[in-house]
């Protein structure tokens, strides 16, 4: 068995604690000056996470500086979370005073709702501020949406455009500047590049980072995140790893794992030994496509 394999078959956690998870280039530190600088251009916040892992995909600490600013979560990527877990969150966030929508970015209708949510939110806050509401009534909605990379900021700003307004890519880090993108003559968005937080201080969080691309491969190693992702669904005993692979009954264990995967993909190296890298690659892409089922990460 090589080295590395060996190393995965213990606990995948403790070895990355060795090999701390942090991602914060230069553009993301610029990003959040430019942040700041705008605050005062946009009346509403939009944080956009990822339904999957509703808490590790926040930064509202890096975003503490957006004062009493009225501020919405959106958690994209529903389409991609497991629908008990997203209920469950939504009645904890409901506890919480949070506002708050769940969405899927790529679906207009979804995307819609957060004017609506937008809407309302604002009109409330117009309410305790005491504001003239019938000065505002036509006030424009411009709204800032910040969030980690890769959750889906730019999709959901296409969407509501619609049309090829921002780029969006499937790879964390696409957007590197603030773009405004109107649409109609009521509502403008502000697109600003992902950011992550200085520090990740729970290195599972930063492998869940990982496994939902909000981190790159080249900071957390394909083997590393498909490791640790093999065996989240493993434990969660899920259908879709299970029908996408065709195992029979479910592996046992991560190498289990990795060799039926490999033998039944035809990921082989010269020999007809299984080639682990290719496997790492083809389980991150087909998760990330959702090609696995509905994941989640956490629960409430
Ligand atoms: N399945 C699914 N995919 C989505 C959804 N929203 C966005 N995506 C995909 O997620 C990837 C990233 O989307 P972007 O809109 O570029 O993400 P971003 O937050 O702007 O990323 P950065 O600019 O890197 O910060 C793209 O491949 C999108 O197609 C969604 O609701 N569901
Ligand atoms: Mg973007």
């Amino acid at each position: 068995m090589p080295k590395s394999r060996k190393k995965k078959d213990q606990d995948a956690i403790e070895y990355l604690e060795q090999n701390h998870i942090n991602w914060f280039p230069g553009h993301m530190n610029k990003a959040l000056k430019e942040i700041k600088k705008n605050l005062k251009m946009v009346n509403i916040i939009i944080e956009v996470r990822d339904a999957r892992a509703p808490m590790a995909s926040g930064n509202k600490g890096s975003y503490s500086h957006t004062g009493d600013k009225p501020y919405i979560i959106v958690f994209n990527k529903t389409n991609l979370a497991e629908p008990e877990t997203v209920k469950k969150w939504e009645k904890w966030l409901t506890e919480q005073n949070e506002s708050f929508i769940f969405l899927n970015a790529l679906d207009k209708a979804g995307a819609k709702k957060l004017v609506d949510k937008a809407k309302k939110v604002l009109h409330d806050h117009r309410l305790k501020s005491n504001a003239n509401l019938e000065l505002n009534k036509n006030q424009k909605i411009k709204m800032m949406i910040l969030g980690l990379p890769n959750t889906g900021k730019s999709t959901l700003i296409n969407k509501l455009a619609n049309r090829s307004a921002t780029k969006a890519a499937a790879t964390p880090g696409q957007t590197r500047n603030q773009i405004w993108v109107k649409v109609g003559q009521e509502i403008e968005l502000l697109d600003t590049p992902g950011v992550m937080p200085p520090r990740i201080p729970d290195q599972t969080h930063g492998l869940w980072l990982a496994a939902i691309h909000a981190i790159p491969d080249h900071i957390v190693s394909p083997e590393d995140s498909a490791c640790f992702l093999i065996r989240h669904l493993i434990k969660k005993q899920s259908i879709g790893f299970k029908e996408q692979y065709k195992f029979d009954t479910s592996p046992k264990d991560l190498i289990e794992a990795l060799d039926h995967i490999g033998k039944v993909r035809g990921c082989l190296q010269k020999g007809g030994l299984i080639n682990y890298d290719q496997v790492y690659n083809l389980v991150l892409n087909d998760f990330r496509k959702g090609h696995l089922g509905p994941t989640s990460f956490e629960s409430p």
